[in-house]
């Protein structure tokens, strides 16, 4: 047999990129020859690593039974590191390049922050390409007086930078704030799940939490009568999932097909694009009076859930059934709680309305002050698990989002809870471009067949191609994952990482398989079984639309009742054309008789006839559920983070005012000392005090209670400045507490305000007392302070209002 020659002839391809000899055998390279040994080995390594997959070895395992367990995928480990660069020529570093190439399956780009934020303190100003700026006062002129140069490539830059800062806002939910924080596990839940954020006692997942309004743009003002969003992005060591909320348990329609339809109604009116975020206007509830199923989510749009006080004060809601599913493969369905303690509270509608002109920003700035106050804000996740078979014996259908299930019927099991402990560096960097999506899920959570969470799977990641401009939004640093990314999706706008090598399909053996599919280790959806026709329409049991609206109804406090009442008058009144009202009293009519009456009246109409039922099925009529009540969730009593009022002027009693702010302070509320202007407030000891604000820019919608100071003197000048009345008249009217001396009883007097309830009985909230004794508190402070960490007492209030 002839000996293959000694010969370098082949080796040439090594340094080819087309065609080579047809042997296994590494090509023969004299010592003196000038080619790289990394090439060679390169050359040979691939060779020998691609010999490892004689053919697509599991194949056969991708039908029939076999594929209900996905297998994992081929791999083989390379014999040489250079097998998987993409260019030899790496070894030439330099300090752009980095010195060190990723080790085998190191992604560099990881979801840290750190990697990503700048600081420029001590720093020079720079163009976008890192060259030093001499001057950035001036464009670049043919004479001082003379036009710009076409070359001023710097201003330039500049100017073409600032004319595309803005994204299309999100289409809805664009008014928005977040923050960071940790999600920590109570005990393991592998009974039920394998989601790793649930599998250790006390381990904590990283958490970035958006809060939103629906219907109003980006700039729009926080307290609204509204649905707020409550949008967690879990950074799991598994990925990224998403639990993308509301702070309402139930929603409008029914179907993902009407979504469209519901905001294009409930947004600004498209002609003359007014109102801007609200919903009394008449295509909204033109669109909802047409809905019957809109109705239950009417309820909870018209409390006390829609003006919220504070982000920090108010539930979360996965709304949509979910599957949990454990090691074992088996599920349960699941529904998603967030309970905050600091309980839930609410403004009342006239605060609200007043508090859009006076700081638009209420909400965004509770929560960052919170933050940044070290008030972090904490909420407690509960589930309610339940079977399949479970569901099928409610009286309700749990695929139908307008529907909850009362937690009498599940309980909630408590399973760990949230912190926001963090405040973003930059707004648009981290709050504008995040990308919350439903579709993100990982193993262990899975979808329920609700029609309107499948309809949500796709729009999530469709906008965010508008909105955040291409299919590489996931490596934008807030929402890239904590795990690292492999996967063969390359190019697109805007990439950011660089991946090495010429392999980028799969199956392949030039890579040695990688990325190789993870098999069961990887995410998995649960295999259910269905066999059906193919239909567009609902099930029956979706045409109940009012049994859960009458159990919300029933489940209110007589105050929660008459502020749905109101907000339905309000919102109806605003509306145009009669015949929407009436068709909406027509739906309240299958709700409850006194509700629909007491619009009716408010609308000064006759009362209509009641809807029509969509289905002759008899539907349940409900116990009342507590829990559905705002009051339900009444807090701990502190003053926490609260804003509180201190109004003085000049001869104010110093040490009453020291003895408030101390008491306040020491309790971890926020205390202000407001004056008539800024500037030095002398007080009846000869000190100066600092007003802090003036009664102009921050009025009493601002505070959650307020206190004047003793000090005849400056009673008398407050008493001068009309806004101190506004001030204790909305205060009053807001059911917020009010501690007054006795000498300024007369202000009261002034401001309409009575020191009993209008049925004759003590208001408790009133305190009328000195606040300053032998430098101590006094029992008024006491009693001042423990009423400010109450709930609000509405025993004050009337409709019409009597101040
Ligand atoms: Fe959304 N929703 N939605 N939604 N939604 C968006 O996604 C959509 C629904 C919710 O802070 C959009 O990134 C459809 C229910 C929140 O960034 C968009 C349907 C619930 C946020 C979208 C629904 C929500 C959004 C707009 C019916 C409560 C803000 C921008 C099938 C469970 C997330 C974006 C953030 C945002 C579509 C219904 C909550 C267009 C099609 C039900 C909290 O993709």
């Amino acid at each position: 047999m002839a000996k293959a020659a000694k010969t370098q002839v082949g080796s040439g391809s090594v340094s080819s990129t087309v065609s080579g000899p047809s042997t296994h055998e590494p090509p023969y390279i004299a010592k003196d020859n000038a080619l790289p040994d990394e090439l060679l080995k390169k050359f040979a390594g691939s060779d020998q690593l691609s010999s490892a997959f004689p053919h697509n070895q599991t194949k056969a395992s991708e039908y029939g039974e076999a594929a209900r367990c996905p297998h994992s995928g081929a791999t083989a480990e390379a014999p040489h590191a250079s097998v998987g660069a993409s260019t030899v020529s790496e070894a030439n570093t330099n300090e752009k390049t980095g010195q060190t190439p990723p080790a085998a399956g190191e992604n560099r780009q990881k979801g840290e922050l750190d990697s990503v934020r700048a600081d420029s303190q001590g720093q020079v100003l720079t163009t976008n390409q890192g060259v030093a700026l001499g001057d950035n006062q001036s464009s670049l002129k043919i004479g001082l007086r003379g036009p710009t140069a076409m070359e001023d490539f710097i201003l330039r830059e500049k100017l073409t930078h600032f004319d595309h800062e803005r994204i299309p806002e999100r289409v809805v939910h664009a008014r928005g704030s977040a923050a960071h924080g940790y999600f920590e596990n109570y005990q393991p839940l592998s009974e039920y799940t394998k989601a790793t954020p649930f599998s250790e006692a006390g381990k904590q997942t990283p958490v970035f939490v958006r809060f939103s309004t629906v219907a109003g743009e980006r700039g729009s003002s926080d307290t609204v009568r509204d649905v707020r969003g409550f949008a967690v992005k879990f950074y799991t060591d598994a990925g990224n999932w998403d639990l993308v909320g509301n702070n309402i348990p139930v929603f409008f329609i029914q179907d993902a097909m009407k979504f469209p339809d519901l905001v294009h109604a409930v947004k600004a009116e498209p002609h003359h694009a007014m109102p801007q975020a609200s919903s009394a206007h008449d295509t909204f509830w033109d669109f909802v009076s047409l809905m019957p199923e809109s109705t239950h989510m009417l309820l909870w749009q018209m409390s006390d859930r829609a003006i919220p006080r504070s982000y920090r004060m108010m539930q979360g809601f996965g709304v949509h059934t979910f599957r949990l599913v454990n090691e074992n493969n088996q599920s349960v369905f699941c529904k998603f709680h967030w309970t905050p303690l600091a309980g839930t509270h609410a403004l009342a509608w006239d605060e609200a309305v007043k508090i859009c002109g006076a700081d638009a920003d209420f909400h965004r700035r509770d929560l960052w002050e919170a933050i940044e106050a070290g008030a972090y804000p904490e909420w407690e996740l509960g589930l309610q698990i339940f079977t399949e078979a479970q569901a099928a014996e409610f009286e309700f259908d749990v695929l139908d989002a307008t529907k909850l299930i009362p937690v009498e019927l599940v309980p909630l099991l408590p399973v760990g809870k949230l912190v926001l402990n963090r405040n973003p560096d930059n707004f648009f960097a981290e709050t504008e471009q995040v990308a919350f999506c439903t579709a993100h899920i990982i193993p262990g959570i899975d979808f329920s067949n609700d029609p309107l969470l499948q309809g949500r799977i796709h729009s999530y990641l469709d906008t965010q191609l508008t909105r955040l401009g291409g299919a590489n939004f996931h490596e934008i640093p807030i929402n890239a994952p904590l795990p690292p990314v492999h996967n063969n999706q390359r190019d697109g706008m805007h990439r950011q990482s660089i991946p090495r090598g010429r392999v980028a399909y799969e199956p392949n053996s030039l890579s040695g398989g990688c990325p190789f599919q993870a098999g069961m280790q990887g995410f998995t959806s649960f295999p259910e079984t269905i066999s059906e026709d193919k239909v567009r329409g609902k099930p029956e049991k979706f045409a109940d639309h009012y049994s859960q609206a009458s159990l919300f109804w029933i489940s209110q406090s007589q105050v929660e009742k008459q502020h749905i009442i109101n907000a339905f008058r309000f919102e109806l009144t605003r509306v145009q054309v009669p015949a929407i009202r009436e068709r909406v009293v027509s739906l309240l009519l299958n709700v409850d008789k006194t509700l629909a009456s007491s619009v009716a009246d408010g609308l000064g109409i006759e009362l209509p006839a009641a809807a029509p039922l969509a289905s002759d099925s008899k539907f349940p009529l409900l116990d009342a559920s507590p829990a559905l009540s705002v009051t339900h969730y009444p807090g701990d009593g502190s003053i926490k983070s609260k804003r509180i009022a201190i109004l003085a002027a000049n001869g104010v009693s110093g040490s009453s005012v020291n003895a408030l702010y101390d008491a306040i302070l020491a309790q971890g509320g926020v205390p202000r000392l407001l004056s008539c202007t800024l500037g030095k407030i002398e007080t009846s000891e000869g000190d100066l005090l600092n007003a802090e604000a003036t009664l102009e820019t921050m009025p009493g919608v601002l505070f959650d209670a307020m206190a004047i100071a003793d000090g005849e003197r400056s009673v008398t000048r407050l008493a001068s400045d009309a806004h101190t009345i506004e001030f204790l008249r909305d205060q009053y009217r807001h059911c917020k507490p009010i501690l007054v001396p006795a000498t300024a009883s007369s202000l009261l007097a002034r401001a309409g305000i009575e020191t009993t309830l209008a049925d004759g009985s003590q208001d408790t909230g009133l305190i009328v007392a000195d606040a300053y004794a032998e430098g101590k508190a006094t029992p008024a402070i006491e009693a001042f302070i423990a009423a400010a960490g109450k709930p609000r007492d509405h025993s004050r209030e009337t409709d019409p209002p009597r101040v």
